[in-house]
């Protein structure tokens, strides 16, 4: 299991983090989500080997966030 945490912009209320929780929840591999509105952090656990970084950002992308790393 990996641990990945990413650092998102634009999250403004409890409805962002449960819109960021959702769109990563599906991707093959993501073992749990959590994301914490005050520091913009989202933590993802997941077995690299079925799911890549860069999957993530791109969904967190297409549901309207910036990822600044
Ligand atoms: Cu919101």
């Amino acid at each position: 299991m990996e641990t990945l945490t990413l650092n998102v912009k634009g999250m403004t209320c409890m409805g962002c983090v449960n819109s960021v929780k959702r769109v990563l929840a599906p991707i093959a591999g993501v073992a749990n989500v959590e994301v914490v509105l005050e520091t913009g952090k989202v933590d993802i656990g997941y077995d690299a080997s079925q799911a890549k970084a860069d999957q993530f950002r791109e969904a967190i992308r297409n549901a309207g966030y910036e990822v600044l790393n």
